[in-house]
């Protein structure tokens, strides 16, 4: 087989700088983007583009077939947020691509699989400080349901066939290249945006809302380490919990004080406060740390000085 990477939704926040660092590491050939729409600069300038529909099984197959590809990381997805609005559609494009996936990998004409779960995979009934790889699950968002099912689904394909796919519970990111779009914890970006532009921000969610977050760079290192590690080490293959740094909205709003001492925040908590408190404060990640040696990098403060001094400059 080739080692030829295809990813699909490289436009996303996750997925553009996951389609640069695979660049950098494999050779811009050798990671192919996909996508629904075009993407940034630096990403369509530095390798092969294609517009693809993560539903269309047979487009996807075309792909897969021309470029000889080994390697799929599916990123494409519809976030918490715009999920309760669209729950046909979301559940369309987060199931179906998966599905697409998983079975070219089942008849071999894929090798590996990642596939990205999320945090809301838990649900009310969970406990919140510390939550445990496995626990009480019972998402109430549209979005949690998708990736709970996903995560069945991924740990039935590799029991059942072999598929070796490997999948990590995400928490909020926090970027300075990429916005996130239709997520829940989307204020933990938009508010450095925001400090830097007009000196305050309204937050949707209350000021004491803790929720587990983490900075990209972060979650790229450990997306390329679990996809690296060896086959007998990933031990879980529903998803592994993954953590970094917990905080509120006022905690953060705070370390950006430290900065701009004149930044106001203003609470005007909307329908995403609902999801937010369907979710974990923190994650126990013990076992992706004892399988294959995630740790993390950024706490809030390092993340607060990355994100203001490139958004800045
Ligand atoms: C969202 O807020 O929907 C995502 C997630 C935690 O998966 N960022």
């Amino acid at each position: 087989m080739s080692n030829y990477i295809l990813i699909i939704g490289a436009c996303g926040q996750i997925g553009t700088e996951l389609t640069l660092a695979l660049r950098e590491k494999h050779g811009n050939d050798h990671v192919i983007a996909s996508d629904i729409r075009e993407g940034g600069e630096s990403l369509m300038n530095s390798g092969p583009f294609e517009i693809l529909d993560a539903t269309d099984y047979a487009a996807i197959e075309d792909i897969v077939m021309h470029y000889e590809i080994s390697e799929v990381y599916l990123m494409a997805a519809m976030l918490s947020a715009t999920a309760e609005k669209f729950p046909m559609r979301a559940w369309n494009l987060n199931m179906n691509s998966l599905f697409n996936i998983l079975n070219l990998a089942k008849e071999k004409k894929i090798e590996k699989v990642f596939w990205p779960s999320s945090i809301a995979v838990f649900g009310p009934n969970t406990p919140k400080e510390n939550t445990p790889q496995n626990t009480i699950m019972e998402p109430s968002t549209v979005y949690g349901i998708s990736k709970q099912s996903g995560e069945r689904w991924c740990e039935y394909y590799f029991n059942k066939f072999n598929v070796d796919v490997r999948s990590i519970r995400y928490p909020g990111l926090i970027s300075w290249k990429t916005m996130p779009g239709g997520g829940t914890t989307d204020y933990a970006v938009e508010i450095y945006h925001k400090a830097l532009s007009e000196g305050s921000y309204t937050c949707f969610l209350k000021e004491d809302t803790a929720l587990p977050m983490m900075f990209m760079d972060d979650a790229i290192q450990a997306t390329l380490q679990i996809m690296e590690a060896d086959i007998g080490n990933v031990k879980v293959r529903s998803s592994y919990n993954l953590a970094a740094m917990s905080f509120t909205p006022k905690q953060m709003a705070k370390s950006i004080q430290a900065h701009i001492p004149t930044f106001k925040i203003s609470y005007q908590p909307d329908f995403r406060q609902v999801i937010a408190d369907s979710w974990p404060s923190s994650i126990d990640d013990s076992l992706a740390k004892k399988d294959w040696e995630w740790q993390s990098r950024f706490d809030l403060e390092k993340t607060t000085k990355e994100m203001l001094e490139n958004l800045s400059s």
